[in-house]
Formats: structure tokens, sequence, C-alpha cells
């Protein structure tokens, strides 16, 4: 162990989130800060997530920080929506751009963190035998960092290669002439499955729950749509920090039932050539009633049936067993059409479960399928897998993982009772999955930065909330949710439904960005109701 480090703030994770920290207490506050990140490169998410075929489906213009408008005149995407090699360069240049490298570890782990009660500070270690004492200790660590491989049976017996698509070797895999499982339909499996079966001899993709997708319709940009959206910038962040889901088109102030079925199926027809999730936004109520979201359920249905030749496998994948949007709603570049080609076979998990992985490959309760290469697109432990996994300890040793073991339990998505001047950016109770990420992490940056600034301008020194604003809080978060269909689906990840043996408890903040901001703006308001501080 070297000798302890004194540092102003110690952030864990060197994403989207972690930079823009990083960036924001050093360059804004002229505190010291670093940043320890366990990849060898930035990027978080878009470090690890390398798999074939793996993009944003944000669009680019929106999926990028916007805090300095000399970034966003200089950087050019490429394309509508940007694919990982793209984002990840982004990221890399706003690294260099704001010389952040030097204030970021990378390669290092964080091991342990301990709230020292006698001196108010943060006793940080790494796995490199650093030891830091930080007065505030931030997490940056990705809401779906955590990759959630089943636990099925065999897999160590497997003789073939087998990969999960959250943690993508970096040199790539050769899927040339080769037998491919790919386990999972979530936004992960759509995306990859279409690339790798145009690169494989032959796929066989394990469908648990069909899901629905909207199609894309992926472009190159021209120039004009990027001169506008430079020029529109200013108009383009409003968009996206009023509105629900934090992406640069408002939801539209209509039921689905204030038109006709025409114009409806007009309106949908519209939307479904554009691509992207505006088909989401159509109307307002499809997230809210059950009987508008069935029309535009519908819809896709319909969709899924006149794409898919083979009525048997059309059944299969539009066998929907939930409510449009409300698990995550996939973006996909041709995934219904992939199940045109020869050599795609889809099996229907529902009918005939995977009993185990075998030597050869996989084995459902009526065969086995033999594979060289198997994919697992299953997922993460989200929201709360990372944190719990680190070993973290607040106020009288208290553990966060013990805390959290019957859910998780913040104020506002940003604090969590027992662990002062600890703040957790996109932690679970914040918008966070629910929008597109940048400008809902911007926001949560600002905030930590802007209370931070109050402390150090009056001399405080611990912020922390408390039990009843947890209570509070918790409460909160679940009266949003119950005012949408999202809680309605009881096997999804937002529930944290997917990993077995996790508490089922609605996680994210389901009441919007705009709606979320103007709360976190009100408490600033009202001196940091909810948090205490000690000088
Ligand atoms: O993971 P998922 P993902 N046996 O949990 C199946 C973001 N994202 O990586 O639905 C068989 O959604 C599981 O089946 P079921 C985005 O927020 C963003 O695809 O549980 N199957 C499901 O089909 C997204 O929502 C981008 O029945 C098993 C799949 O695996 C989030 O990441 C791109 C199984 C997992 O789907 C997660 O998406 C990609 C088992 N034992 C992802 N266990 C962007 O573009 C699980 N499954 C920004």
């Amino acid at each position: 162990m070297s000798a302890v480090q004194q540092i102003d703030a110690i952030i864990v994770g060197a994403g989207f989130s972690g930079m823009y920290q990083l960036l924001s207490l050093r360059d804004k506050l002229g505190m010291s800060a670093k940043v320890l990140e366990a990849g060898s490169g930035v990027g978080g998410t878009w470090f690890w997530n390398r798999y074939p075929g793996a993009r944003c489906d944000s669009e680019s213009h929106s999926y990028m920080y916007y805090f300095s408008k000399e970034m966003v005149n200089e950087w050019e995407w490429t394309e509508r929506y940007p694919q990982q090699p793209e984002i990840l360069r982004y990221l890399n240049y706003v690294a260099d751009k704001f010389k952040l490298r030097p204030d970021i570890e990378l390669n290092t782990r964080m091991q342990t963190a301990k709230f020292d009660e006698a001196t108010n500070r943060w006793l940080i270690t790494t796995d490199k035998g650093q030891q830091y004492s930080a007065k505030y200790f931030i997490t940056a660590v990705g809401c779906l960092s955590s990759a959630n491989l089943p636990k099925i049976e065999g897999i160590s017996d497997f003789k073939g290669k087998w990969y999960h698509t959250g943690e993508w070797p970096h040199e790539g895999v050769d899927f040339k002439g080769k037998r491919v499982a790919v386990i999972g339909t979530g936004s992960t499996g759509i995306q990859a499955i279409p690339v790798i079966a145009s690169q494989a001899a032959h796929v066989t993709v394990f469908q648990r729950t069909a899901n629905y997708s909207l199609p894309a319709r992926h472009h190159k940009l021209s120039g004009e749509f990027k001169k506008y959206a430079k020029e529109h910038a200013d108009d383009i962040y409003e968009i996206m920090t009023t509105n629900t889901n934090g992406h640069p088109f408002h939801m539209q102030d209509r039921s689905i039932f204030d038109v006709s079925d025409e114009e409806r199926e007009k309106i949908f027809e519209e939307l479904w050539a554009q691509g992207g999730f505006q088909f989401r936004a159509a109307f307002k109520d499809i997230l809210t009633s059950q009987e508008a979201n069935d029309k535009a359920a519908e819809f896709i249905r319909k969709k899924i049936r006149e794409v898919v030749k083979n009525p048997e496998v059309a059944d299969l994948l539009s066998d929907i067993d939930h409510p449009f949007a409300a698990k995550r709603p996939p973006v996909d570049d041709h995934y219904f059409e992939t199940y045109n080609r020869e050599n795609v076979h889809l099996v229907n998990l529902r009918k005939t479960p995977i009993e185990r992985i075998t030597a050869k490959g996989v084995k459902t309760s009526d065969q086995e399928y033999e594979v060289d290469i198997i994919v697992f697109a299953t997922g993460f432990d989200a929201l709360t897998g990372s944190l719990v996994k680190m070993d973290i300890e607040g106020r009288q040793h208290r553990k966060l993982k013990d805390y959290w073991s019957a859910g998780p339990r913040t104020y506002l998505g940003l604090q969590v009772p027992g662990f002062p001047n600890m703040f957790t950016i996109t932690g679970p109770g914040s918008p966070s999955v629910l929008c597109n990420m940048p400008p809902a992490i911007e926001q949560h940056v600002n905030w930590i930065t802007n209370c931070i600034k109050h402390m150090e301008e009056k001399g405080l020194k611990v912020i922390e909330t408390t039990e009843a604003s947890g209570d509070y809080w918790q409460e909160q978060v679940n009266a949003v949710a119950n005012e949408t269909l999202l809680p309605t689906v009881k096997h999804s990840w937002y529930l944290g439904a997917n990993v077995p043996g996790k508490p089922q408890v609605f996680m994210p903040y389901a009441g919007g960005l705009a709606r979320y901001t103007k709360v976190c703006n009100d408490v600033t308001a009202k001196g940091y109701e909810g948090f205490q501080f000690a000088s």
C-alpha cells in the first residue's frame, strides 16, 4: 500500500458521467479530483460494449455533451445513430480536448470506499495499492455495466467459444463459417442478430420473450443536417431538457383517441417510415393508457407480420406479452427482415426452455442445437449491480449492499441515507435509463457540482440525506411509475426481475427529465430540502 493521498474528490468510472464530473470539479471549481477506471481506456459503456451492430439508439446530435458550445461546433457526427466506434472516438476526443487524461487512472479498480466518521472523509483503496482520502466520493459507474450472465447449467462444459455482449473482446469475433447461438432478444440481441447473421454460416436465436422494435432507418447525415444541428444547438438542447425522455423532439400533446382510425394509421405509417423513438412520442397516452397502447402495439405486430414471410415465425415474433414501450423498446436495423434469411432459425424458449449448455451447444427441452459460438445477449444487473458489487461502507459501517438488500433507497437518485458526501450520478431513483443519457448525466453532474460549490463556499464539511428523505423519494418513484404502464411488466429489468434473487422494486424515476429537473431545482431553492449539512 502506498501513502494516503489527500484529494478533494474521487470519481469512479470514466464514461460520459465520470469525465464530465471530473471536468466540472477540476476546471469549474478548481478542486483536485481523480477518476478511477477499471478499463484500459475511457468510454464506460462504449468501451465495453463492442458487440457487432452496437450503436446508440438516441440520435447522434442528441447523444453528446452540450456544456461546451465550442465542442458542439467542433465535433462532427457522421450517421443518424452513432455506432460504438464513433461514440468511443467522441469520448476520447473529449478526454483530449479537455486534457482529462492526467487525472484518470486507467486499469485501476476501486476496491473499498469507507467513510471515516472521525474525519468526515472517504478512505478509498484501489487494486493497485493506492489509498486516497477524499472529501467527496462520486460514483459514475453507469446504469448498465454489470453483465448478467444467466446461471445456465453446463456453460463450463461448452467446447466452443462463448461471449457476453457487454464484455466483448477488443479484437472482435470472427463468425465466418461458424454456427452461432444468440440467447436474448432485448435491445442488444436485436442489434447484434442481423449483423451476426450476415457473417455466420448459421444463427439460432433463442427467444424467451418476443419484443417490439422500431426501425432505425439509419443513414449518413447530410451536410445540411449537420449545419442545422450546429446552428440550432441551443434550441435542440432546450427541447431535450424540457421533455420526458431527453430526446430532441417533444411528445405530441394529443391522445390516441383524438384522431380517427384513418388519421392514426397515417401518423403511425409516417413515423414508422421515419424511424426511431418518434413513434413512441406520437401520442401522449401510449404509455399511460392500456387502450391507447393496444393501438400502437397492434400496429407494430401488423408490421412484423408484413415483414416476416414465414407465418409461424411471424407469429412467434409478434406474440408479445407486454405493452409497447413498457419494457425498453429497441430500435433496429432490419431485425425482423433477418428472419427471412435461410441461415436464421428462431427457437421459442417459452415452449421449449433451455435445459443446459452441453459440450456441443445448447440443449432445450426438445433438442440439442450444436453450435461453435454462443452469444449471451442477456443484459445487465441494471442500475444497482455495479454499485453493490463495490465494497462501499458508510456511517456506522453500513454496507451499501446490505442497506439495499431489499432494493435501492436513495434521495433523488443522488444520495443514499447513511452515506455522507457520496453522490451517485444517474443513481436508482433518477430518470437515467428512461432518458437519453447525456442530458440526464449533465443535469446530475451540474446539480452535484453546484451542491459542492455551495458547500465549499459555506465551509460545510458534510452533506447527507436522511432516512425520511429516502422514504419520501421511494414513494415518489413508485407514484410516478404507477402513472404509467411501466410497472405492469413483471419481467422487466426496470424492476430487477431479470436477475434471480434481486429484490423487485421499480428503480428509475418515470416522471421524466423535465419534471425531475424541476424537483431537483426546487430542492436547491429550498436550501437543499431533504439533505442535512454539518460544518
Ligand atoms: O438486455 P435486456 P439488453 N434464458 O435485459 C433474455 C440498453 N441498450 O442488453 O425478456 C433465455 O433488455 C431476456 O429474455 P426475457 C437499453 O436500455 C442500449 O438487450 O427476460 N433468455 C431478453 O430477451 C436496453 O434495454 C442500447 O424473457 C434470457 C434478453 O436476454 C438495455 O441496454 C443498445 C435469459 C436481455 O434483454 C439492456 O439491453 C443496447 C435466460 N436465462 C442496449 N436471461 C443503445 O442503443 C435473459 N434472457 C443505447
